[in-house]
């Protein structure tokens, strides 16, 4: 059986295209979402007093914007942070007033990490001692839930991209493909 030239030059070119295809499909995933490594309060801390802002401290630097949300549940169904959502690099942070009755608390929180993506989580602590403060929010139907923000925010080049690579790459391997064929055909 007769091989043709250009046969192990288009096998060559598939197994060079599955290689590229198969490096920008795990490319992604190579950059990891922030991720919490700490906090003020820590998380499931017992406290007596609440210090004046929470803090929660990342892996990498968190994008800064109007996207991040900070926000402080009580016990009785009304919200404590108040104020703007500071970050600064790996640290976001948020005021918190004196708090009011003793029990569980949650720190929810939206923050847009390093790689674009946005991370939402909870921090419960619980808080010994009751203050006198009284909360920002007291109706629960309006209790902030920080995972209520849109998506829309988001920058829309992060996915895009290697999209956009994988896809000429494909168009030029076809294209070679398709001009081998033409040219053993003549
Ligand atoms: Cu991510």
């Amino acid at each position: 059986m007769r091989t043709a030239p250009g046969t192990a030059l288009a096998r060559t070119t598939i197994a060079t295209l599955v290689t590229v295809l198969a490096l920008l499909a795990a490319a992604p995933q190579a950059l990891a979402h922030n991720t919490l490594t700490g906090s003020d309060p820590k998380e499931d801390a017992a406290v007596d007093v609440a210090p004046e802002k929470v803090t929660l401290t990342f892996d990498q630097p968190v994008q800064p914007g109007e996207v991040n949300q900070v926000v402080v549940n009580g016990p009785d169904g009304g919200q404590w942070a108040r104020g703007p959502v500071e970050v600064d690099g790996t640290e976001v942070s948020r005021s918190l007033g004196e708090l009011g009755p003793a029990g569980e608390y949650t720190i929810g929180f939206r923050i847009l990490s390093a790689d674009g993506h946005p991370v939402t989580r909870e921090v419960p602590f619980t808080l010994t001692t009751a203050g006198t403060g009284s909360p920002v929010e007291t109706n629960p139907a309006q209790q902030a839930e920080p995972g209520d923000v849109t998506d829309a925010q988001e920058p829309s080049s992060v996915i895009p991209v290697w999209v956009w690579i994988a896809g000429a790459v494909l168009l030029l391997g076809a294209g070679i493909v398709l001009a081998m064929r033409l040219g053993r055909e003549r």
